[in-house]
């Protein structure tokens, strides 16, 4: 079935094969195993059709590329996406969440967040050149969203204008990561640099993980053991320990 009949919006479409594509400018891509699982998961919540598709991958510089689409009943769609950096390489977090219910888009956000502080100074650089995006509706970031960049964008888009616009800024922070991560050279495991980055991207999953909503969903359409278990080891699992 088209995502049309499915009922999909297009934003989340037109998204999902921004960051698909992205993947191919990426040094050394490589598959990464997903729990059979946790693969494909369908199902039906009050009397709705629920499914959500997990894709992994890895590159060079990023331990894992995380993009999720999820329908989760009633009409709630979600993207959710994380590229995780290897420790190893001074590169940032690329996450990005759109949520949309009943066919309106509540809240797009993308960043690209530091873990050592703040940004690579490259990074900084190249997204303090994009070109300016306005939308009318700028959102207020909850209080664990202390781990975002001063370069986050949190906005509601207000037409299709907009959402075409929110994927253009998808599209600049995402190249922005692709030049970085073809730049970058691997520090030693127990480089202090690496140690910090190590600190940095703990603390990140953990302030994540502070985001009721995302474990209120889930715990509906499936149950609160369930969502917990996804949350840790899927959605924000914390970074390998460094040997
Ligand atoms: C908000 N996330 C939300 C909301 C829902 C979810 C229902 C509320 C929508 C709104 O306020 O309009 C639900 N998000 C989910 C679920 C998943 C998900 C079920 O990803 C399952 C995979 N969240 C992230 C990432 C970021 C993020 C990577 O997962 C940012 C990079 C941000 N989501 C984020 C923020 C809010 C949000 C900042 C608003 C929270 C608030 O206003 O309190």
């Amino acid at each position: 079935m088209s995502s049309a009949a499915l009922g999909i919006h297009p934003l989340m479409d037109a998204l999902a094969e921004q960051i698909r594509s992205s993947w191919e400018q990426l040094p050394d891509l490589q598959p990464l195993d997903v729990d059979p699982e946790l693969e494909a998961i369908s199902g039906s919540l009050d009397g709705e059709a629920l499914f959500i598709r997990n894709e992994l991958r890895q590159c060079s510089g990023l331990r894992k590329l995380h993009l999720e689409t999820a329908r989760l009943g009633a009409g709630l769609q979600i993207l959710h996406c994380v590229f995780f950096p290897d420790p190893r390489y001074d590169l940032p977090v690329f996450g990005a969440d759109i949520v949309a219910g009943r066919g309106v888009v509540s809240a797009a956000i993308v960043d690209l967040s530091p873990v050592s502080g703040g940004l690579p100074a490259a990074v900084a650089t190249r997204l303090g050149a994009l070109p300016e995006r306005r939308f009318s509706q700028e959102r207020e970031l909850p209080e664990w969203g202390s781990i975002f960049s001063p370069f986050v964008r949190f906005v509601r888009p207000a037409d299709a204008e907009e959402e075409q616009r929110f994927v253009g800024v998808v599209g600049d922070f995402l190249t922005v990561l692709g030049a970085a991560c073809r730049e970058a050279q691997p520090q030693p495991i127990h480089h202090p640099d690496t140690v910090k980055r190590h600190k940095g991207q703990l603390s990140y999953c953990r302030q994540q993980k502070r985001n009721d909503k995302t474990r209120r969903v889930l715990e509906k359409a499936f149950n609160p053991a369930w969502a917990d278990r996804y949350i840790e080891e899927l959605l924000f699992d914390d970074p390998a320990p460094l040997a």
